[in-house]
């Protein structure tokens, strides 16, 4: 939390207003009564609609023992009921954890057992799992299940007229967001109704919305960029409506932007990439789109520079964090910016530092580490103080693991990351977690997981493996059959593996992952002859090269349609 002086600070500045999320709806369902909130298919829901339904599913939740500060693991598609469930939760001060609908029993295991879940609350089938499945994973949460229950608590029973507890207040946490972190096991975010509001009512403004806005929404709504930036909860602050898709392919995705008069979309590169080529084969009539806001994962130019010619809408590039900091390019700010920068911060009181290894601020136009603190950015992750010490510094700077160069304007362009973190389209992967997994492989002995770019969605993963002596090596469908086994959400699954002989080394002995992306890289502009081994670490042996030429792996989205942040990645074989 924010040290009292900050938080004066914050407060004397107008940005904390002492607003709660359930002020916010309340507030909303006031004003903007019968306007359509959100449109989930064919149905169409109020603000005062949205506001009963939250509140009588928060007495029902209550009924069934949910209490302030329980945590609560969300884990919905983009379906109406997701606002019933938040919006309850919120009003009693119940934290919802927000997971992904990606995540399988590898990451809802571990949500639910870290946080001491109440509930786990998620759907039925949805892109061909069957989410109630992971109740096998709940522990002694309770499972509540949006759509056929089958055999667990069906939310459509829960809402009730029962009476209602006090509510929280602005200083206390909202939910629990989740960390792209980079070291073993996702970290959690912890964030205030007063912070966070603050973000949101600042990006619905630098963003243009008003009660006519209708923002389209095909990224996971449980993620930051769709929550806040300005997201569904800028949208109820505007008194605009939601329009919630559960795909992002275009040829069903364009026709609802059409029959929605939708204003304002969200996305993240890869998905810009495949709406643009779809638009200019099928000329659909986008003429409502204003606005489209590409960020999560960093835009190429040359895709920056074909948004306003082939879908007749501004750019907007937005560079955010989970953890707080947002930076936004402006609505009326020239080609120069928009197409070439990742935006500015929200606010004046968002600091931002950019230094060299030594923590020493390099001047502007240098590339360096940035680190940031502020009236919106967490000062520590949720029960994790080992960890803290290091992603913060002293004084409370948020480390961000982003290497950055800031230019005129106080704009900041992302060029490259100092995390050990995979960004495959936007979805982030912690390469130590994908190997713990890996060192859990019979034949494996060790294990480094890295980047290996890719044109499409920029990022795949590369996960090179040392094999135990007298093992065989495992082929890479083996690999992912393991991982899958073992329960990891489908997009951390490896794309690529190679086996080497042992792991190029670090000064201090570690694995150097960074030499292990230089490999790649050179193998991809040099591509080495076959027995010519360049394998890292192989000196005097060749390595072994295994998985020759192995290609993207099979069923991998290699094409356009499943990247990253759709909440559609299948499974991948
Ligand atoms: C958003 O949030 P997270 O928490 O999933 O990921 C944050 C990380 C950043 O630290 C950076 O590494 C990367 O994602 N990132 C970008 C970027 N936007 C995010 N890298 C390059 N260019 C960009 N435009 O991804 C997020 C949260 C709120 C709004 C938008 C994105």
């Amino acid at each position: 939390m924010w040290p009292d002086d900050f938080a004066d600070r914050y407060r004397k500045a107008g940005h904390w207003t002492g607003q709660t999320f359930d002020d916010l709806l309340r507030t909303a369902a006031e004003k903007f009564g019968d306007r359509i909130a959100v449109v989930d298919g064919e149905r169409r829901i109020s603000y005062r609609s949205l506001r009963e339904r939250a509140l009588r599913l928060a007495a029902g939740l209550h009924e069934l023992g949910v209490r302030r500060d329980d945590r609560v693991v969300v884990q919905l598609p983009n379906v109406a009921e997701y606002f019933d469930v938040i919006f309850a939760l919120f009003r009693l001060g119940a934290l919802p954890v927000f997971a992904l609908p990606a995540h399988r029993s590898a990451e809802i295991g571990y949500f639910c057992s870290h946080t001491s879940a109440t509930a786990f609350i998620t759907t039925g089938v949805h892109d061909g799992f069957d989410h109630r499945t992971l109740a096998s994973v709940a522990g002694s949460a309770r499972v509540i299940v949006a759509g056929d229950p089958g055999g667990h608590t069906a939310l459509a029973d829960l809402y009730s007229d029962g009476d209602l507890p006090p509510g929280p207040g602005p200083s206390d946490l909202g939910f629990l967001q989740l960390s792209g972190g980079s070291t073993g096991l996702p970290k959690l975010i912890p964030r205030t109704h007063d912070d966070y509001l603050y973000s949101v009512r600042e990006s619905a403004e630098i963003c243009g919305l008003t009660p006519d806005s209708s923002y389209l929404v095909v990224l996971p709504v449980a993620h930051n960029f769709a929550m806040s930036s300005p997201g569904v909860l800028g949208v109820f602050h505007a008194g605009g409506t939601v329009v919630l898709s559960t795909t992002s392919d275009p040829a069903t995705v364009f026709p609802l932007i059409q029959r929605e008069r939708v204003t304002i979309a969200a996305l993240v590169p890869p998905l810009a990439l495949l709406w643009l080529d779809a638009a200019e084969r099928l000329s659909p009539d986008l003429s409502s789109l204003e606005v489209l806001q590409v960020g999560g994962a960093k835009l190429l130019d040359s895709v920056a520079a074909r948004v306003g010619p082939v879908l007749g809408c501004k750019l907007q590039q937005v560079f955010g964090m989970a953890e707080g900091l947002v930076n936004y390019t402006r609505l009326d700010d020239g080609d120069d910016i928009v197409l070439h920068t990742q935006g500015r911060p929200i606010s004046p009181d968002d600091e931002v530092l950019i230094v060299d290894d030594s923590d020493v601020p390099v001047p502007d136009g240098t590339v360096g580490h940035l680190l940031t603190r502020g009236p919106y950015t967490i000062r520590g992750y949720w029960n994790a103080e080992a960890h803290n010490r290091t992603a913060f510094t002293a004084d409370g700077f948020y480390r961000t693991g982003d290497l950055v160069r800031r230019v005129d304007g106080g704009y900041l362009i992302v060029e490259g990351r100092a995390k050990d973190q995979i960004n495959r389209g936007g979805e982030k992967i912690a390469a130590e977690e994908v190997e713990d997994h890996l060192l859990t492989h019979p034949a494996v002995h060790d294990a480094a997981v890295v980047a290996l770019p890719d044109d499409y969605l920029g990022e795949r993963t590369c996960a090179f493996i040392v094999v135990k002596d007298g093992a065989t090596a495992p082929r890479l469908p083996q690999i992912r059959a393991h991982l899958r086994d073992r329960g990891l959400a489908a997009f951390k699954i490896p794309d690529k593996l190679r086996v080497v002989e042992r792991f190029p080394v670090t000064g201090v002995g570690k694995t150097s992952r960074r030499e292990l992306r230089t490999f790649l890289r050179d193998l991809a502009t040099t591509p080495a002859e076959p027995g010519a081994s360049a394998e890292p670490g192989a000196s005097a042996e060749p390595g072994t090269p295994a998985e020759p030429g192995n290609p993207a792996a099979p069923g991998t989205p290699a094409e356009p349609g499943t990247p990253a942040a759709s909440g559609t990645s299948k499974g991948t074989d």
